[in-house]
């Protein structure tokens, strides 16, 4: 069953910094879909490029899975034989709903949900990393390494996805493409006030990056190819590919 999100219809008395609990995972397939501008056009491509990169028996991982759209997604598309797919997220909440969701579906892939932190958890192997909208969640400090550490994981030719909230540097530009974004949330129901709230409590916990930053810290990371594949206001998504020796 679909549960609205309706978190943020009344006024809060406290606003504190937004995190990914109970209540949150609860609605969040129908919070994630009017919020994010391009989230089912991103899911889509994550299956296309699965198929297209995924390398026999290594492994696909899904960083800051939630309810597991992506790695469903990825599994669904998984034509290369003797591959696992490991999903990761903090969240309890998140793991353990995303677990069940993964286990209503029929599949001879292997699939693990790991509850850990991104920033430690080993990533081996592999062909397919997706990061969909999780590196801004990440302390901006820690990001460089996180994305080294994927890359040096990773086998030559593979492909890491990220999606993510940008920011931009050109003040008109960026003013515009966040007032397109909020048209887009009113327009899929949001209230001023429910906008309003979730900014406030999202505002210490999302830091956006620029689409130049994103690429220079893949370049920077060891990524010998990186650009960005879709936009949809301030939101959107790169590819980047580990080089191979014919790089
Ligand atoms: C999707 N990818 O539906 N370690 C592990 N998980 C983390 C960390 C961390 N350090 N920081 C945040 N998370 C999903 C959507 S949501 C995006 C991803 C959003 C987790 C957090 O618990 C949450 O589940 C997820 O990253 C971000 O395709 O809500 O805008």
């Amino acid at each position: 069953m679909q549960h609205k999100d309706q978190l943020f219809a009344a006024p809060l008395a406290q606003l504190g910094d937004f995190c990914f609990d109970d209540r949150v995972a609860a609605v969040f397939p129908d919070m994630i879909q009017r919020s994010v501008p391009g989230y089912s056009n991103i899911l889509s491509a994550i299956g296309m490029m699965t198929e297209r990169f995924a390398q026999p028996n290594s492994r696909l991982y899904d960083l800051g899975c939630s309810l597991g759209a992506a790695t469903l997604m990825m599994r669904r598309h998984l034509t290369a034989p003797g591959c696992r797919i490991i999903g990761v997220d903090n969240s309890a909440a998140m793991v353990s709903r995303c677990r069940d969701q993964l286990a209503a579906f029929r599949s001879e892939v292997p699939v693990e949900i790991l509850e850990a932190d991104i920033c430690n958890v080993a990533i081996e192997d592999a062909s397919v990393v997706v990061l969909n909208f999780t590196l801004q969640f990440v302390d901006p400090e820690a990001r460089l390494a996180l994305l080294t550490r994927i890359h040096a994981g990773m086998r030559p030719g593979g492909m890491l996805i990220l999606s993510e909230k940008f920011r931009f540097d050109d003040a008109p530009v960026n003013e515009l493409l966040i007032d397109l974004h909020l048209d887009f949330k009113r327009a899929n129901g949001y209230s001023e006030l429910e906008i309003s709230q979730k900014r406030t409590l999202l505002e210490n916990v999302l830091r956006a990056d620029s689409v130049a930053q994103h690429k220079a810290r893949l370049a920077q990371a060891g990524f010998a190819h990186s650009e960005l594949w879709f936009q949809c206001f301030n939101f959107g998504s790169l590819v980047a590919i580990k080089g191979t020796a014919h790089d």
